[in-house]
Order: C-alpha cells, then structure tokens, then sequence
C-alpha cells in the first residue's frame, strides 16, 4: 500500500502489551485517515453504554494518507474517543511533531486501550514501544512535562501530553501538545488522564512509503511556493485568525458576557491591531508556512500563543478586555491542559449564574485574579470549580432554578466563539455538527453574513452540507490543516495531486465528498446508539437562548432565531441529508454509503425508517 502505512498500533496499558496489526486498502480507500479510521474503529471496537472514562473507553491518535511527507500544513493529528463530556463520538485536531513522527514510526493509528495501575509515559520508537513510569511527571503541568520529556529523546520527538486538568478528568480537558497546541475539546484529555497515561513520546526513522516520491517533493515545494503568492499571505502572517475580532465585533457576532450580546465594548483591545503591538513572534505547526500562532507575552510575563478564540472565550465572552490578561489566562488554560472554547463558556456561564444570585458564590464579569483562581478550582476540581469540571449541561443541571437558559451548549459541547442570535445557518451549523457545538466542520457565518444573514433559505442549508463534507470530512480524514484553503483560497485541486502521488490512485473530489458523507454518517450512527431512546430532534436544537433573549445591544438590537423557522430549517436538512424526522439516517441512506453493517447493528438500538 502506498501513502498509508496500512498498520493501526494496539496498545494495552493494562497488561503493557503492544501489537501492531496490518489493515487492508478496503478500510483504507473507505475512512481515508484521521476522524474516518477513529469513527470506524470507535464503531467497531466500543460497546454502547460504557464510562468514557472506564478502561474500556479507547483513546485514538489517527493521521492521513498525507500526514508526515513534509506537504505544507500537513503536521497534524486527530484524537478521538467517546466523549466524557457529550457521551457521544469526540476528536480534535492538533498540529504536532507527534503526527509526522507516529507515521515515521510506522502507524497510521495508535488505540490505547486499558488503564496503567499506575502513572505512564508511552515511548513508541518504531517497532520498539515501552511503558516509562511517569510517577514524578504526575501533577506536572503540560509545558513542564513536555520540557522534561524533551531532555531525555532525540529532538525531533513528538510529544503529546496532560496536564493536571486531564489528570483531574475534568471533563473538557484537552491533550496538548508544543507548548500551546491543544486538541480534542470533548474532554480527550480526561480520557488520557483516566488511562493514568501523561504523555505518549513518538519517535521514528522510516520513510512514510509514497507511490511518487519525485512528484511528491516537487508538488510540494510548489504548494509551499503557491501558498506564499496568496493575496492574504502576508496579512495572515500578521495576525492569523485573530482579525476575526474585528469581523466578529463589526457583525455583531462577538459572544460577549456569555453569548448574551454580540458586541463588546472593549473589542479594539483585543483584536488583531491591538494583538500585533505586544506580538513577540510567530509559531506554529510543523510543516507549515502560514505559521498562525501568535505568540505575547502576557501580564504574568510568559509567552502565550493566542488564537481568535481563546481571546475571545477568555475575552469578551467573560468580560474582559485585557488582551495581556487574556493571554496569561490562555497560556494558564494550556500549562493546565484545559480548553479554552470550554473553559469560556464555562466561566461566563458561572459569571452570570453568579450575577442573577441563583449560586452563593461571588464571581463577576471580567475580574482577573479572581477568574485565574477559578480556573485553578475548576482544574484541581475544588468547590464550585468541581461543578463547572462537568461542563455546562451538567452544572446548569445540577444548580437548576432556570439556569438552563444560559447554559450555553450542543448535545454537552460548549459554543464555539460565534453568537447565532443573528445567524440561523451557524446556528444549524452549531447544531449538527459531528462533535457537539464547534465551528470546524462548518464556518458558515462569514458566508452568511456576505450574502444575507436574515432567513432560514434552502441556499444557507446547502452552504453548510457543503462545508461540513469539506472541512469536517475531507480536511479531518486527510487530517491536513484547513486554513490554506479556507484563509488563503489554496485550490482544492492541490489536494487530489498530492494524494495522487502519494497512494497512487486518482481520488476524484466526488469520491472523497462521499466518503465524508460515509464518515458522518457513521459518527452519527454513534450518537445514537449511544442516546438509543433518549436520542431526540431536541440535540440537534442551539441554545434556548438564541431564540428566547433578543440581543439589546448594537446595530442587530432586537435580533434573535424563530423557533419555527428554525425547525423547518432542521427538517429540510435532514431530508437531504437521507435522515428520518428524528434526524436518523434512513436505511436507504446508510446502504447507499456502503454502512448496510451499520443498518443491523444501529436496528438493535433504535428503530431504523427505510
Ligand atoms: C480546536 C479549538 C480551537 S479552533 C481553538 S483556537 W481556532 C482553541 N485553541 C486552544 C488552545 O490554543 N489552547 C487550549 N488550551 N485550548 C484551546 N481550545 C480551542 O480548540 C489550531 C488551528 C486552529 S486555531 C483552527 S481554528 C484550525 N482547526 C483545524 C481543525 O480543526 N482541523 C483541521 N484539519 N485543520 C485545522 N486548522 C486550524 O488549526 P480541537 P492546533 Mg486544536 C492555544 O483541537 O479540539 O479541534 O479544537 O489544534 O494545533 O492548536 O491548531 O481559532
Ligand atoms: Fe498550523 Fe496555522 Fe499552519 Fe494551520 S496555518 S498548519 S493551524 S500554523
């Protein structure tokens, strides 16, 4: 097989055991790589119904067919497992050393399953895995951890790690990665730390086998070249995604003080300009020329490598309007392995429960020694920070009186840094999307807001298939950076001759467009086996806040979603997606997917419409 290795590793940290096992082109031309191999092998491998944070859960490390041969953006990794957070399918995406260096080794994917007795280190050096005793790693934070991992491996090692918020298993605790990349914002943290394993070191010395070596090198000295002659290169080099500050607040979209506005006050402090006058440098993934992290130095002095929405989360949707400040608390959020999309929502939920006196505890908006120290309660799990560990379905649950409405959440996952009250497509977006409320398989709101933001059309439902089989589908399964295509406009075409040369094969775009459609379908086929008869139209419905709380602020004062409007919205959706009015696939659906295995086993669970 050429551009996969055609090998999965199979870890097993309770009885320390490795074996690595041969997979064939069938799997492989049907999953493509990242999300596609882990939703299949979740599929496959977990019995419905148990403790994500149990030994039994599987915690995945998956790469593509592209991963690893030095193309540009092509330095990332998803990691998956059932969600502690949502109980359904979870991953993220992270740009690491630890991608390349895991196909090096020889894998495609690594499953660790089981639970060390005690704490681990997983060193895989090729062929060779062996277990390190990671007693004096435990209680270190993911910087601290990744440094003193460091010193004892080559330098080209990839590392990826917990801090204590894995260790914790609070439940949006994510797995990070070069001193502030963070991956898998459903709480893959938590299943790390549940596994006792702190860190996994990648390291390996083999050539990824590709059927066109001599194509691949030059295809991709010309993709880095291409991506430089872009309009927008220079701009982005600048100020990556955190322009979109600015966008956000001119639209309205800004979620200020836990989603309850879409516009802040202080949003010049905190954008793109104000960002470029305390930059100190670029970092990024590797692999890559369009380097977007950029790196300040926030009040506590330390380097912080800041994102639109971190600040955001971190920002205005908590009150605050420090941009240093913002910076400590992200770079605070990722030493302690916690995400920030969460960690936001979390606070500014905790913010104003505080504000309309439904808890005794005192935490106000945009105070930051008092938000630092909540932080550290919510990653040690202390007092009320052991209540917003659970994320914010759980602790609206648990303080009731009403608090619900303010819960700002898909099916457990936290709301990425967009407000909907204006915006019914982002919001369907929010609502469908494959890992609960996140922005990456489809960022339609910019879309939206060019060409009409008011109305529920047939247009804005198609919009956001398209993106969901494009970034959430074709980007994660080929597990190569989106941003060059969508920041930039690197032609889709780069993509199929890279994996011409690679595999060998002509993979037409159609062809990859159905696979995406099999992978969601698939991730779907999870959820609700999963729910099985708690499964309801219901989860795929924003927060009630949208719908219910007008914006009282800005040029869209008085702007919120129609319930009906909406839910038409969700049905034509479903139809053209081949789902039933319960938003599950229809048998029809998943045979014409090729998932007709899927038909018997999701049949057990629930019942399955023709
Ligand atoms: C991603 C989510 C995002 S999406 C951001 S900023 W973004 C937050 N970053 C966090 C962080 O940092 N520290 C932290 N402790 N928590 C964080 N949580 C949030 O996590 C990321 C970039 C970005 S920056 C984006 S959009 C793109 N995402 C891609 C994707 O998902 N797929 C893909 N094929 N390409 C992508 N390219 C871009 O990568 P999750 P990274 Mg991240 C400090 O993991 O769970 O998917 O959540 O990986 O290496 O940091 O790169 O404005
Ligand atoms: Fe990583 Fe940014 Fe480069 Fe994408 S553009 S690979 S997120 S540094």
């Amino acid at each position: 097989m050429f551009g996969w290795t055609g090998v999965f590793l199979n870890v097993d940290l309770t009885r320390n055991k490795v074996v690595a096992e041969s997979y064939d082109t069938t799997l492989a031309l049907n999953f493509m790589g990242g999300r596609g191999f882990a939703a299949k092998i979740l599929w496959d491998r977990l019995t419905p119904g148990i403790d994500p944070l149990s030994v039994e859960n599987n915690l995945i490390f998956a790469a593509g067919p592209l991963t690893g041969f030095g193309l540009p953006n092509s330095g990332k990794l998803v990691v998956a497992a059932k969600s502690p957070l949502t109980g359904g399918y979870g991953d993220g995406n992270m740009g690491t050393q630890a991608a390349i260096q895991m196909r090096k080794a020889g894998y495609d994917a690594v499953i660790i399953e089981g639970k060390s007795e005690t704490p681990v280190v997983l060193h895989i050096r090729d062929t060779v895995a062996e277990f390190i005793d990671a007693k004096d790693l435990w209680g270190l934070n993911s910087f601290e951890t990744e440094a003193q991992l460091k010193s004892l491996y080559e330098r080209t090692a990839g590392i990826v790690s917990i801090g204590p918020a894995g260790e914790n298993l609070v439940k949006f605790a994510t797995v990070v990665s070069q001193e502030g990349r963070a991956g898998g914002r459903p709480g893959m943290g938590a299943v790390m730390g549940s596994k006792n394993l702190k860190a996994v070191v990648f390291e390996g010395y083999n050539e990824i086998p590709a059927a066109y070596p001599k194509s691949m090198k030059e295809l991709s000295a010309a993709g880095y070249r291409e991506v430089m002659t872009k309009p927008n290169y220079a701009f982005w080099k600048r100020q990556g995604t955190i322009s979109t500050v600015e966008w956000s607040q001119e639209n309205s979209a800004l979620p200020t003080c836990n989603f309850r506005e879409g516009v802040f006050d202080k949003a010049d402090k905190i954008g793109g300009f104000a960002m470029e006058k305390i930059k100190v440098g670029n970092r990024g993934c590797p692999q890559c020329n369009m380097t977007c992290g950029n790196v300040v130095k926030g009040s506590d002095r330390k380097e912080s490598e800041i994102d639109y929405e971190n600040i955001v989360m971190l920002g205005s949707n908590i009150g605050l309007g420090n941009l240093k400040q913002i910076a400590a608390l992200n770079r605070f959020a990722d030493e302690l392995g916690l995400d920030t999309i969460s960690l936001g929502n979390v606070l500014g939920f905790a913010m104003e429960t505080s504000e309309k006196k439904r808890v005794p505890e005192k935490i106000q908006w945009g105070k930051f020694q008092e938000t630092k120290a909540l932080i550290e309660d919510i990653a040690y799990r202390r007092g009320f920070g052991d209540v917003l560990a659970e994320g914010v379905r759980s602790a609206a649950a648990k303080i009731g009186h009403g608090s619900e409405d303010w819960a700002m959440h898909v099916k457990g996952l936290e709301i990425s840094a967009y407000d909907c009250h204006a915006a019914p497509a982002m919001a369907l977006s929010y609502a469908t999307s494959s890992v609960g409320a996140h922005h990456k398989d489809a960022w339609v709101i910019s879309w939206e807001v060019q060409f009409g933001r008011k109305g529920y059309r047939e247009e804005k439902i198609n919009k956001v298939i398209e993106m969901q089989r494009l970034r959430g589908g074709v980007f994660e399964s080929l597990t190569v950076c989106r941003f060059p295509y969508a920041e930039l406009g690197f032609e889709l075409e780069w993509y199929t001759k890279y994996l011409h040369a690679a595999t060998g094969r002509e993979l037409p775009f159609n062809t990859l467009i159905y696979t995406a459609d099999k992978i969601l379908n698939l991730i779907r086929a999870f959820w609700i086996r999963e729910y099985a008869s708690n499964w309801a139209k219901d989860m795929d419905v924003p927060p009630m806040r949208w719908f219910t709380q007008p914006l009282t602020e800005g040029p869209l004062k008085g702007a919120m979603l129609d319930p009906l409007k909406y839910d038409a919205m969700l049905n034509k959706y479903y139809r053209k997606r081949g789902w039933d009015e319960r938003g599950i696939p229809k048998k029809s659906t998943l045979k014409k997917l090729g998932l007709s295995d899927v038909t018997k086993e999701l049949g057990n669970y629930v019942k399955l419409n023709d």
